[in-house]
This record gives structure tokens, C-alpha cells and sequence, in this order.
């Protein structure tokens, strides 16, 4: 039984903190050098106590499990401008040392029946507490901007449908998840000349780190 949820979500803030800092990096360091960055931005959350509660429930998952089977109680989200950076991202995110993947889960090129695209990574990060190391479970999705677009619109639907979209709706929303794929596709196509104006503009940029 989780006496006290602060205590037990302290590590996973923890990883979260770092985990942006180290994430954000990436960006800064390809930036530093006068390349253009795979990572347009980066996000991270620890999953709100109402919504580990309900995902419990939803996956039959006891308390005294919840570390070892709910794997995205820390995410991360790395948004990137094209379709091929998220396998850059993935790439760079393999050969790190400080994180252990477990399993990658490919909703990009196999999209969700929902609509939804983006590459999942969950992995075992080590955290150093004062009692000594302590390694958690940890979830990053790795997406496109349009893809984040979509899925955030159909993140908070399903919060206002409880998950039962009329059909209509259901068909709207994977027809706009197509519209969204077709856009990153377009894009890709001229990228070589978005890439010019983005190297341009990135001395010029307004930051969103924090
Ligand atoms: P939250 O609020 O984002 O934390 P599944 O039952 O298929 O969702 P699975 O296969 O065990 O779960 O894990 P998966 O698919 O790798 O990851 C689940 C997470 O991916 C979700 O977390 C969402 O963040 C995201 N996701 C998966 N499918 C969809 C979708 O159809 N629409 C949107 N918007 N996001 C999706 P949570 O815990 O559901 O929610």
C-alpha cells in the first residue's frame, strides 16, 4: 500500500528533471555546432496521481506492481520537425549510456487504430538517492509536431468522451490523424529548402526550454 504518493513519486520527478535537462542538451549541442536539431522541443511530466489511479484500474494493476508494470509514470516527449529526425532521435537515444532501453514500440510507421503515430522508447533510468541508486521505469515518445497536434487535441476529447467517441467523431479524428501524416509528409519533401531557412532562423530563435 503507497503510504505517502509524494514519497513515491519523488524519484520519478527526479528522472523527469534531469531527464528534460539531458534531453534539451541534444538540441543545445546540435545548435551549439551550427546543425540543424532533429529535436524542436522537448516535454516531461510525472503522471498525475488521478491518472496512475485510473490507469490501475483500467490495467489491472496493483499497487505493490505499479513500479515494475506502469512504465510512463515519468514521460518524456520529444517533438521534432520531421518524420525522419525521429529515427535520428532514436538512434542518438540508443548509443546513450545512462539510459537502458527495454522496448521501442514503432506507432509511426504502424499508426494506432485511433489515428495515433509517434516511436515509444521505455527504458530503466538510474536516479542516485541518498540511500544509493534506485532504477525506475521511464517512457519517451518521440513525434513529429503535426503528429503532436493531433494527438493532443485527441488526448483531451477523449478526456471530454471518457474514451467512447461517437463514430463520426472517431472517423473525423483518423481522417485528421491522415491529413496530419500528409502534412509531414509535404514538408518532408521540401525540406531541403525549410532546412536553409531553419539553420538562418535559429540564430534568431525564440527559446522555449522552460
Ligand atoms: P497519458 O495521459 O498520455 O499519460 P495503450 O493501452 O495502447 O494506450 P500501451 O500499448 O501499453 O497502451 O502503451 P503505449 O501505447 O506505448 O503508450 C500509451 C501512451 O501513449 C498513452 O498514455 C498516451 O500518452 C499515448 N497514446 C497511445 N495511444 C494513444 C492514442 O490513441 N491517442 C493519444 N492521444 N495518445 C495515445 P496514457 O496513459 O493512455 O495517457
Amino acid at each position: 500500500m503507497i503510504k505517502n504518493w509524494s514519497d513515491f513519486l519523488f524519484p520519478y520527478e527526479q528522472a523527469v528533471g534531469e531527464l528534460k535537462v539531458k534531453l534539451r542538451g541534444i538540441r543545445k549541442e546540435f545548435i551549439q555546432s551550427d546543425k540543424r536539431s532533429p529535436i524542436e522541443f522537448v516535454t516531461g511530466r510525472v503522471k498525475p496521481i488521478d491518472s496512475i489511479k485510473e490507469k490501475m484500474k483500467r490495467r489491472y494493476v496493483s499497487e505493490d506492481r505499479l513500479s515494475q508494470d506502469m512504465e510512463d509514470i515519468a514521460g518524456l516527449r520529444i517533438m521534432c520537425p520531421f518524420v525522419d529526425d525521429i529515427y535520428v532521435v532514436v538512434d542518438i537515444l540508443r548509443r546513450r549510456s545512462d539510459i537502458n532501453i527495454l522496448e521501442e514500440r514503432d506507432y509511426v510507421n504502424r499508426e494506432k487504430a485511433s489515428g495515433y503515430r509517434s516511436y515509444h522508447i521505455v527504458f530503466e533510468y538510474p536516479i542516485e538517492l541518498v540511500g544509493g541508486e534506485k532504477k525506475i521505469l521511464a517512457e519517451i515518445q518521440v513525434r513529429t509536431l503535426a503528429m503532436n497536434f493531433w494527438a493532443t487535441v485527441e488526448h483531451s476529447l477523449n478526456y471530454k468522451y471518457n474514451g467512447e467517441f461517437p463514430e463520426e467523431l472517431k472517423k473525423r479524428l483518423q481522417q485528421s490523424a491522415e491529413t496530419a501524416f500528409e502534412l509531414d509528409e509535404g514538408m518532408s519533401e521540401i525540406r531541403d529548402e525549410l532546412i536553409e531557412t531553419q539553420e538562418d532562423g535559429t540564430k534568431n530563435e525564440h527559446n522555449r526550454d522552460e
